[in-house]
């Protein structure tokens, strides 16, 4: 998407750059290859982000690429300037995202971070996955060491002593918001099967709105004549089809099987 978004910008001369964030496990997949072969090929301004946090799911890298491989070194296979960056330095981050950004403006094509991370927990979910035999348990320590957020208040810290209250006052504002997001999410109802397909469809007025209002009702309308979305079998029937179909029961969305990734 990030590609194409690029893109239209070049075509229409306009001076903006596109970023995607993506995983390791993801620059396994056939787009991402496709992608950078099309943008290195049109000098597309778009700026591919891969967090590398050295697993996909509680697969490890080293498991699914060969050694002496790298994905920078994938991504500099097809001419694009391409930089690994220890992810968990926030600073260094910031100026390899300044310098990819600059380049791209310049005309120069796209450019390719590696963001070298870890990720502390399992893949989805809140859990631990150590004792589970996904991975030693002293890698895992090793790698909470390196927390992005604690070296960055210390290198603060290190800059100006009296940043301590406001360090306090960071900790507590992000601390209610997660507090709050977590009520929010625990008090909202769960989506409905008719907003499946909700924002993976251009909605030419850009009204944002999905389901069943009046303007999601006329955008699936249009929609409906250009594109025809593979309906999944657990949808309702639409009146049209069969008696079979149209008597089959709705299926009701539960926790046991909302998606999971
Ligand atoms: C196109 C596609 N292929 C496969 C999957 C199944 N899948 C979900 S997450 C995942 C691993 C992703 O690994 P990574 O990009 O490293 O993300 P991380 O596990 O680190 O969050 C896979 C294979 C999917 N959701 N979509
Ligand atoms: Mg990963």
């Amino acid at each position: 998407m990030a590609t194409g978004a690029a893109w239209a910008f070049a075509r229409e001369g306009a001076p903006r750059v596109a970023a995607t964030f993506f995983g390791d496990g993801a620059s396994e997949e056939g787009v991402f290859h496709e992608s950078l072969n099309f943008a290195a090929l049109h000098r597309l301004p778009v700026i591919f982000v891969c967090e590398n946090n050295q697993y996909a799911l509680g697969s490890p890298v080293t498991a699914r690429q060969p050694s002496g491989t790298s994905i920078t070194g994938r991504a500099r296979g097809y001419g694009i300037r391409a930089e690994q960056v220890d992810g968990n330095d926030v600073q260094a981050v910031y100026e390899a995202a300044h310098k990819a950004a600059l380049h791209c403006r310049e005309g120069n094509g796209p450019y390719f971070l590696e963001l070298d991370t870890y990720r502390w927990r399992e893949h989805v979910g809140p859990h631990w996955d150590h004792e589970l035999g996904v991975r030693p348990q002293d890698e895992v320590e090793s790698c909470i060491e390196r927390c992005p957020i604690r070296r960055t208040t210390q290198a603060l810290r290190a800059t100006d002593p009296g940043i301590e209250d406001a360090v306090a006052a960071w900790d507590r504002e992000f601390r209610a918001e997660v507090r709050e997001a977590i009520a929010l999410a625990k008090a909202s109802p769960f989506p409905r099967v008719e907003d499946l397909l909700c924002g993976t469809y251009e909605n030419r007025r850009g009204s944002g709105q999905c389901g069943n209002s009046p303007t999601a009702r006329r955008s699936a309308r249009r929609r409906s004549s250009a594109w025809r979305p593979i309906r999944p079998s657990c949808w309702p029937a639409r009146a049209s089809t069969t008696t079979r179909a149209s008597t089959a029961p709705r299926a009701t969305p539960s926790r046991a099987s909302g998606p999971r990734g």
